[in-house]
C-alpha cells in the first residue's frame, strides 16, 4: 500500500483540474496578449478562472488578485515592497511578524532586517498559539506591516487573523496573512475582517505547482513585482500561465465545493486516527484539536528521532513529514517545537501527518500499524529512550 500523508508540503492534482487545464498545453497555446484567434480563444477560460478566485476568497471586484508563480513568492513581493514603499523612503522602520512563520517570510523579514528595518518576531505559547494581545503590545507609529499567518504548516493552529487585522486597522497599520494552509480548510472571506494581502498557493489545495497569487486590497496596492507589459494590472509582468490560471481558477471551486467534507468527515476520520496514536506510550502533540484545521496532526514520540520514524515508514510506502519540507534538508529540529520551548530531545522527535480529502480510514488503519511497529522498534534501539529516568516514561 502506498499512503500519502504529506498534503501541507503538496497536494494531489484533482483530476478535474487537471482536464481543465489540458487543452491549454496543446491546443489553445496562444499567448493571451496577441491580437488573434489563438490568443483570444483563451480568453473565457481565464476571465471564468479568476472570477473563481476571487469568488473562493470573496474579493470584491475593485481588489486585486495577482497572480504569481508561489507563495514564496507573494510573501516575498509583500515585505519587499513594504520595505521600498515605508521603510527606505523613512516613513516607517517596522514591521511584525509571528516566530513561526514560512521560511519565506521568515527568511526575507532576516534579509529587509539587514537592510536596516526593524523586526519584532511575536512568540507563540506552549499551545502553539499567538496571542493577539502581543500584536497590539508591539506596535508603534512607526510599525509599517504586521504579518501573520492563518494557519500554520506544522501543528495546523489556526491563529486569530481576525483580531490581528482588527487591532492592525485601529492602529492604521497593513496587515498581511499569509493563507497557504488555510484555504480548502476553513471558509475565507476577506471582506468579513480588516486584511490588506493574503497569500494563496495553488499546490495546497489540489491544483497545481507553480501558481499562487496574492489578494491586495484597494488603496494599498504594492509596488509592481515584475516591470515590463502590462500583464496583471502591471504587476507583474510576463506572459500569463495560462494552465496554471485555468488549473487554479478550478482548484478554488472545487475547495469551496469541499469545504464541508474537509471540516466534518476529514476532522472525525483524523481525530479517531489521532486518539490512537495518543494510546502509544509517551507521545503528545502540541495544539489542542479544536484550535487546529482538520487535517493535521503534529505528534512527538518520545525517544524517537522524527526522521527515523519516517525512514520507517517510507519503507512500508507511508509519506509524512518532520515539518516543512523547505527546510527538512538540514536536520534542523521542527521550528515550532523550538518556539514553543520543547526540551532539545523532544524538538526533534515531531512528526508531520497531513491529511487531504483524498484520505481513507483504510490508509490510516494501515498507517497505524505501521507506526506501533516503527516505535517499538525504534525504542528498543534509543539510547535516549533506554536511559530515561523513572517516571519519564508512562
Ligand atoms: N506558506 C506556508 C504557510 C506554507 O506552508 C508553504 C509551503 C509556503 C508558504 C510556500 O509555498 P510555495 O507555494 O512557495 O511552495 N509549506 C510546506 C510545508 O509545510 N512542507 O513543505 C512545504
Amino acid at each position: 500500500m502506498r499512503v500519502y500523508l504529506d498534503n501541507n508540503a503538496t497536494t494531489i492534482v484533482d483530476p478535474h483540474v487537471f482536464e481543465t487545464m489540458e487543452p491549454y498545453f496543446v491546443q489553445k497555446y496562444g499567448n493571451p496578449n496577441s491580437l488573434h484567434d489563438f490568443a483570444s480563444e483563451t480568453h473565457p477560460a481565464i476571465k471564468q478562472a479568476m472570477e473563481k478566485i476571487y469568488a473562493g476568497i470573496h474579493a470584491p471586484k475593485e481588489d486585486s488578485v495577482v497572480i504569481t508563480s508561489c507563495a514564496t513568492e507573494s510573501n516575498n513581493w509583500v515585505l519587499k515592497s513594504i520595505y521600498f514603499q515605508y521603510i527606505l523612503t523613512g516613513r516607517k522602520n517596522h514591521i511584525i511578524l509571528s516566530e513561526v512563520e514560512h521560511p519565506s517570510v521568515i527568511a526575507t523579514a532576516k534579509f529587509i532586517e539587514s537592510m536596516g528595518c526593524r523586526v519584532t518576531y511575536l512568540p507563540i505559547n506552549s499551545e502553539g498559539l499567538i496571542d493577539p494581545q502581543s500584536v497590539r503590545d508591539n506596535i508603534t507609529d512607526k510599525t509599517a506591516l504586521v504579518s501573520v499567518m492563518w494557519v500554520n504548516n506544522e501543528t495546523g493552529a489556526i491563529f486569530p487573523v481576525e483580531e490581528i487585522g482588527n487591532i492592525c486597522a485601529e492602529h492604521k497599520v497593513l496587515f498581511h496573512t499569509d493563507a497557504v494552509q488555510a484555504v480548502g480548510k476553513l471558509p475565507i472571506d476577506v471582506q468579513s475582517f480588516n486584511v490588506d494581502y493574503l497569500t494563496m498557493s495553488a499546490h495546497k489545495f489540489h491544483g497545481p505547482k507553480g501558481v499562487g497569487a496574492l489578494y491586495m486590497k484597494k488603496g494599498k496596492e504594492l509596488l509592481p513585482l515584475l516591470h515590463g507589459g502590462s500583464q496583471m494590472g502591471g504587476y507583474r509582468s510576463g506572459t500569463l500561465n495560462v494552465p496554471g490560471i485555468v488549473g487554479m481558477g478550478r482548484a478554488m471551486e472545487q475547495a469551496v465545493d469541499a469545504l464541508d467534507f474537509e471540516m466534518h468527515d476529514i476532522r472525525e476520520l483524523r481525530d479517531a486516527f489521532e486518539e490512537e496514536l495518543l494510546k502509544i506510550p509517551d507521545t503528545f502533540v502540541v495544539t489542542p484539536r479544536e484550535k487546529r484545521v482538520a487535517n493535521t496532526i503534529l505528534i512527538s514520540f518520545r525517544g524517537i528521532e522524527g526522521e527515523s520514524m519516517l525512514w520507517d515508514l517510507n519503507r512500508e510506502g507511508i509519506a509524512a513529514s518532520t515539518g516543512s519540507a523547505c527546510a527538512s534538508e538540514d536536520l534542523e529540529s521542527n521550528p515550532v517545537m523550538e518556539a514553543i520551548g520543547a526540551e532539545a530531545d523532544l524538538a526533534h522527535t515531531a512528526v508531520r501527518f497531513s491529511l487531504s480529502r483524498y484520505t481513507t480510514k483504510e490508509e490510516l488503519d494501515y498507517t497505524l500499524e505501521a507506526v506501533k511497529k516503527a516505535v517499538t522498534r525504534l525504542r528498543s534501539i534509543s539510547s535516549s529512550y533506554a536511559y530515561a529516568p523513572e517516571g519519564y516514561k508512562n
